[in-house]
């Protein structure tokens, strides 16, 4: 690897630093190097809080002038919360930015590039681009799409299924698995299931960690349980139906509602998702059950499969699988995963892969 590649991971690897704390924000990194060497690093350590920029420049001080500075991403043009990333670097004598993807934030995209090459200030653009996407996939799905990134998460037996034929479901896979599971929450800003799911496993809808991702529950006739497990955890649960709340589930500091219109008989999920990106969100775990992950499949609003699969064989035509509905008729149309990937969780194997 040459040096600007390695500098360029880690900016990569200061950004992850950030990684549950700064959303909506995207991470970000920046080491800064003069003569080989790094003089200031720094990344955005929480929503609100500095760039990852002016970090780096603190630390590097004087040494700054006339050094490179590696950014994941496109420095920032405005005055937003904090102040202009590129007159930072301007101002400190930074010669060369080098940064791996453009920011596509409206405010920015492009125009950051634009004003360092107005201030004489040589810039390349696309250094590790690939690994520098993929960190804030959330972040760009949400400016670009108006949504969170949404990723399918589901337990299944080897044949696909999520529950026996008489509805056992508790558990399919193996502790190693559930506690891998339980961190993917806290990685994320949101987490959804259905109010079936609710009513059938009651689950808690924790994760791991400090942070608590935002609970929602899609409940297109407002039938949530009242004593339902995950309205009384840390953090915020929000149900999302059609019908106004009522006296039975209130809102409270602890429970929001969102309204939505139906689209047919369930909730319009491209409205929800808006609705829901709105508020902050820009990853969103979908969890179950089953009539919802196909609702998300068919309306072509998964980004992501991330499935759980144990060593076992439950059968029966009867018991549920992940992904049901009416189907696709031609292989064709079915959507596919595309770089994917496998690996063991315990005995159980965790297959993931982006929907093409
Ligand atoms: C950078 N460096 O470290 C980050 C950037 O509300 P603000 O002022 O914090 O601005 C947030 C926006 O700035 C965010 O939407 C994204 O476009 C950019 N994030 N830019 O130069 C950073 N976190
Ligand atoms: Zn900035």
């Amino acid at each position: 690897m040459n040096d600007d590649a390695r500098f360029m991971r880690r900016a990569l690897a200061l950004a992850k630093r950030g990684r549950g704390l700064v959303s909506p924000n995207p991470m970000v990194g920046c080491v800064l190097v003069k003569n080989g060497r790094v003089v200031g690093e720094g990344w955005h350590r929480n929503f609100g809080g500095p760039h990852a920029e002016p970090m780096a420049l603190a630390k590097a001080g004087r040494a700054a002038r006339g050094a490179t500075a590696f950014v994941n991403l496109e420095p920032c043009c405005f005055f937003g919360k904090t102040a202009a990333c590129t007159e930072a670097l301007k101002k400190a004598g930074v010669s060369r930015v080098v940064f791996g993807v453009r920011d596509p934030n409206p405010r920015v995209a492009g125009k950051g590039k634009a004003a360092l090459r107005r201030a004489g200030v040589a810039v390349e653009e696309g250094l590790l681009a690939q690994p520098c996407e993929a960190l804030n996939r959330a972040f760009f799905t949400w400016i670009r799409k108006g949504r969170p990134y949404v990723i399918l998460k589901a337990a299944a037996s080897l044949d696909g299924r999520i529950q026996t034929v008489s509805g056992q479901s508790k558990w399919i896979t193996s502790p190693a698995a559930r506690a891998m599971s339980r961190k993917m929450r806290s990685e994320v800003d949101a987490i959804l299931v259905g109010r079936g799911t609710v009513v059938a496993d009651d689950p808690r809808l924790t994760g791991t960690g400090r942070r608590h991702p935002l609970r929602i529950v899609l409940d297109s006739r407002q039938n949530t349980p009242r004593g339902a497990k995950l309205l009384t955890q840390p953090g915020i649960s929000l149900i999302v139906s059609s019908k106004a709340p009522n006296g039975r589930l209130p809102a409270t500091a602890a429970v929001e509602h969102l309204r939505v219109p139906l689209l047919g008989r369930r909730v319009d999920l491209r409205k929800a998702l808006a609705a829901i990106a709105k508020r902050g969100v820009t990853s969103l775990l979908v969890e179950g059950g089953s009539e919802i992950h196909t609702a998300f499949l068919e309306a072509g609003l998964v980004d992501e499969v991330r499935l759980f699969l144990a060593p076992s064989l439950l059968g029966g035509e009867a018991a549920r699988s992940f992904f049901e509905g009416k189907g696709f008729a031609s292989l064709a149309k079915a959507p596919r995963l595309e770089a994917t990937s496998m690996r063991r969780v315990g005995p159980d194997f965790l297959l993931t892969g982006r929907v093409a």
